[in-house]
């Protein structure tokens, strides 16, 4: 009986009956509240990942349970043959919190950007004059947008890319926080409706453009009359420390692409938001999900949207990063070379373990572990920090201390 919740036979089982597509520090968890989780051992940890910054308001917040369950007491789907009582109060409630005309729910993040891309092509069609199949969209170097066929065709990650071919048309790479770059390419081609982009990239290691970089390419899309599409699916939703990282810019994109955090992570849901001009460009039929816009999904979403503006958790964000990156780059100052970046925004940050050490990025993390915070090394060598936005003042200053702690363990 004893060893029932033991760690290794909950790994063993997925290994054995899980397809092998991901390689997670060696910890099984089963229970979650605010910043903190628990593990089948009934080991406390800091979550420092938030799922990705899907759980931006905090494991399983009393008010968006509370209108899961009561939504899922009475109706959770329906498709979209027929009207439901709640996708209208959704929508209404998110183009009225971002500032858009119309809204379009999907479920995972990757089906809004598909989504994005559909409508850009629509719009080159119908609004720019693209002669049918010359559409054409520009991409960021370095960028992750998702998993499917399409979008990983414009990836330049031989891992999310390789062997996923054939790969699918229309796409060209500009170098990321490269203004004259991306000029040089909407000046070269008529044939372009879209730059697709994140204000912050997430994956590529939490890189953080250059002051006004998105206000620039916003100027530039509209020189160009191209559809700026800003892909806020990790950076949105208070996670760097305003509602949208796009506000930092003062930049209202013309198409905004949102998920994770929009339910809190509870359930997956993505939207699409845009001004008439362009959401009208695509007509009955011709789009859709089974699940998208579900009664559930809307009711939940509704819920987390206001639990960020009623926690004030885009300010709580911008305060508490600063506080981290402040002590991050104590912690540098005393390991220069050991740590040698500490980058971000708000709750969204990351900092650069040194190669050529006798230990990475990834025992660095397993150390974290054990000493009660979980976060995630990327790309080898930089490591993650997104904590859930709830969390206070005095629970950044333990888990900072706990960094600390680990990286002195580390070199001793
Ligand atoms: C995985 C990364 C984060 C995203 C942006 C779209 C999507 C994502 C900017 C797609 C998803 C995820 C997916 C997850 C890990 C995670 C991730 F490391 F891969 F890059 F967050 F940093 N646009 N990001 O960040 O959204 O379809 O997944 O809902 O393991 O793939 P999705």
């Amino acid at each position: 009986m004893l060893t029932l919740s033991h760690t290794q036979d909950f790994i063993d089982t997925e290994e054995r009956y899980g397809a092998h597509n991901y390689h997670p520090l060696p910890v099984v968890l089963s229970k979650g509240e605010g910043v903190y989780l628990w593990d089948v051992e009934g080991k406390q940890y800091f979550d420092f990942l938030s799922a990705y910054s899907a759980v931006n308001q905090g494991h399983c917040h009393p008010r968006i349970i509370n209108a899961l369950v009561t939504q899922a007491q009475q109706l959770t789907l329906t498709s979209r043959a027929f009207y439901n009582d709640q996708l209208g109060k959704a929508e209404e409630y998110v183009c009225q919190l971002f500032g858009y005309n119309k809204a379009l729910f999907m479920n995972s993040g990757a089906e809004a950007v598909e989504t994005a891309i559909k409508l850009a092509r629509k719009w080159a069609y119908q609004h720019k004059g693209i002669a049918d199949n010359r559409a054409h969209i520009l991409v960021a170097g370095g960028n992750f947008h998702g998993r499917t066929t399409g979008i990983v065709s414009f990836s330049d990650s031989p891992e999310s890319k390789d062997q996923f071919g054939p790969y699918l048309p229309g796409f060209t790479i500009v170098p990321y926080n490269d203004l004259e770059a991306l000029e040089a390419q909407l000046k070269s081609n008529p044939d372009i409706c879209a730059f697709l982009v994140e204000p912050i990239q997430g994956e590529a290691g939490v890189i953080v453009p250059q002051e006004g970089y998105l206000a620039a390419v916003h100027n530039l899309c509209k020189q160009y009359n191209v559809l700026l599409l800003a892909d806020e699916i990790q950076t949105g939703i208070g996670r760097t420390g305003k509602l949208l990282a796009s506000y930092y810019d003062d930049v209202q994109a013309d198409v905004l692409i949102i998920g994770k955090a929009m339910a809190g992570g509870v359930l997956p849901v993505s939207a699409v938001l845009a001004n008439d001009d362009v959401m009208l460009c695509i007509r009955p039929g011709e789009h859709g999900s089974t699940f998208g816009g579900n009664p559930l999904a809307a009711a939940v979403s509704v819920t987390a949207l206001k639990v960020i503006a009623d926690e004030e958790l885009p300010e709580n964000a911008f305060e508490l990063g600063l506080t981290f990156r402040e002590r991050m780059q104590q912690l540098q100052n005393s390991y220069p070379r050991i740590i040698t970046a500490v980058r971000g925004r708000g709750l969204l940050n990351a900092i650069d373990i040194a190669g050529g050490l006798n230990f990475t990025a990834w025992d660095v993390c397993m150390k974290l572990k054990d000493n009660g915070l979980l976060a995630k090394p990327t790309h080898g060598h930089t490591i993650r920090f997104s904590p859930p936005l709830v969390i206070t003042a005095q629970q950044m200053d333990t888990c900072c201390d706990i960094i600390e702690k680990t990286v002195t363990e580390m070199v001793s």
